[in-house]
């Protein structure tokens, strides 16, 4: 037998990833409007509090008393690790890695703080200079997400979010002003952070009040629908303003087992499967897949389309699939399907559970990278993968084995996913340094190579500490991926 080709190509792309709303603090300088991750309140799960771990949505009434008490509440995602006054430390420790790419996010409501200035706000462009301006320095590619599980509130509270088309064009005109800006300072793009998670919580990807609709997933795909509009009419604006860029969309991938060989169960696996692919049939092949038909009709869905939208979606495709990866699930006839939610009712017992109870599967990413590929044929890039876990800082140091030790098992299913023949572009651990949790609000659910001296309630210096990972990551890169003891 010839050898097998177990390593990464040259050029790829090493990094870590974050979300605006989860680091950058500073909710309301320099112009920046509301958005509706600002409007997130901190529940305490040790006080008794219910933390909904899985939906993360907010109610009207909730975000009525959050706008009229606001002192009341402890928003966390207002003061993420101030990563805004703080990006250049911060960037030097990804840099002392050896960081080839940083995938972050813009804060829509820096840009255009309701959604619907006509002109944009120069404070929070120039902010998104300096940080760019910053990464190049060390050579780091910035990977950008232009949606990343917010939008201004504004457009919330005026259209209940993306159920209503309103936001297509003022989503584009955002996507045209930073496209236009940034051009000669990044390259690659995804549209919308996990498309998918509009059906698992319609605030956080819609900017939906669930309360206040009828049929909670028809207005989840309803707001699927305006998003691969704006997303095909970003791209195109994109295209126009730069050959070189290289777009992507991105979900959740969440591979689904049947629970058993029975053919009903592998079934309810198939349907699993065809619902987390739907987002990129749309957005890569360009066309509702018509598996999608009857799963409308039985569930009383009705997508209201404009003519001339399904052309719109048809013609402008994406460059690359972009997708995170966290877990498996398991799916068995007659238990209510899990597709699309982040919670399994059926525990898999060939693995073992987070301390935020999320299965860990490392064969699970072999086998995704696998079926999206030969799906596909594009390009992957695995933009989120990593381990929430409570740190503790033992003499000024965290050792962190269980998240090295979670990192290197992904990584060398990724080494075979390339020996399978998969074309994978890059690797961007999720929450490379410690950041707000997108679905409890903690910041004890920690990520990061890079420990943030912060607590759930925000009290801390912020001192930046280097984890035994961050030692560990270093080689791994350094060697592109052959040394990962
Ligand atoms: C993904 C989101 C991220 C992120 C991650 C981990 O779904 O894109 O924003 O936070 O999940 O989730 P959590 O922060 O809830 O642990």
């Amino acid at each position: 037998m010839t050898k097998l080709n177990m390593t990464f190509p040259e050029g790829f792309l090493w990094g870590g990833a974050t979300a605006a709303n989860q680091i950058e603090g500073a909710f309301d300088a320099d112009g920046k409007g509301l958005s509706s991750q600002d409007m997130v309140a901190y529940k305490d799960p040790y006080a008794g509090e219910k933390v909904d771990n899985f939906t993360f949505n907010v109610s009207s009434t909730e975000l009525e008393e959050y706008l009229k008490n606001p002192d009341k509440y402890k928003f966390p995602k207002r003061w993420g690790i101030d990563f805004y006054n703080n990006y250049k430390e911060d960037i030097a420790l990804f840099a002392e890695m050896g960081f080839k790419v940083f995938r972050m996010s813009i804060a829509w409501t820096r840009i255009y703080p309701t959604g619907m200035e006509d002109e944009p706000n120069e404070k929070g462009l120039e902010f998104y200079d300096r940080v760019f301006d910053e990464l190049a320095k060390y050579g780091i590619e910035p990977l950008v997400t232009l949606s990343h599980f917010e939008m201004p509130i504004t457009l919330t509270q005026k259209y209940n979010g993306w159920l209503s088309r309103e936001p297509i064009e003022l989503f584009v005109k955002y996507a045209k002003t930073v496209f236009e800006r940034y051009k000669d300072k990044v390259k690659y793009w995804i549209t919308f952070n996990e498309m998918n998670m509009n059906l698992n919580s319609p605030y956080t990807g819609g900017g939906i009040l669930a309360d206040t609709v009828d049929n909670v997933e028809e207005a989840a795909f309803q707001a699927n629908h305006h998003q691969f509009v704006a997303s095909a009419l970003a791209i195109k604006e994109g295209r126009k303003i730069s050959p070189d860029f290289q777009i992507g969309c991105m979900i959740n991938r969440i591979e689904t087992y049947a629970a058993t060989p029975d053919p009903l169960d592998q079934l309810q696996a198939l349907r699993a499967e065809q619902l987390n692919m739907f987002y990129p049939e749309v957005q890569a092949r360009g066309k509702y897949p018509s598996y999608m038909e009857r799963y409308f009709k039985e569930r009383n869905i009705n997508i209201k389309k404009l003519p001339g939208d399904d052309e719109i979606i048809g013609s402008h495709l994406v460059d690359f699939i972009a997708f995170s990866y966290y877990m498996t699930h398991m799916a068995k006839a007659g238990i209510s399907d899990t597709a699309g939610q982040f919670d399994s009712p059926i525990k898999n017992p060939h693995l073992e559970l987070t301390e935020w109870d999320w299965p860990i599967d490392a064969v699970g990413l072999r086998i995704s990278l696998n079926k999206l590929y030969d799906r596909y044929q594009l390009p992957l890039f695995l933009v989120e993968n990593g381990l929430g876990a409570h740190d503790k800082v033992e003499d000024g140091k965290i050792h962190d084995p269980y998240r090295i030790d979670y990192l290197r098992k992904h990584i060398k299913e990724m080494k075979e996913a390339i020996a399978d023949g998969v074309e994978i572009m890059g690797y961007t651990t999720w929450g490379c340094i410690d950041l707000i949790s997108c679905g409890t609000s903690q910041m004890s659910k920690r990520y990061g190579f890079i420990y943030v001296d912060q607590d759930d309630e925000g009290n801390g210096t912020g001192k930046r500490i280097r984890k035994d990972s961050f030692y560990w990551y270093k080689k791994v890169i350094e060697s592109n991926g052959e040394d990962l003891d």
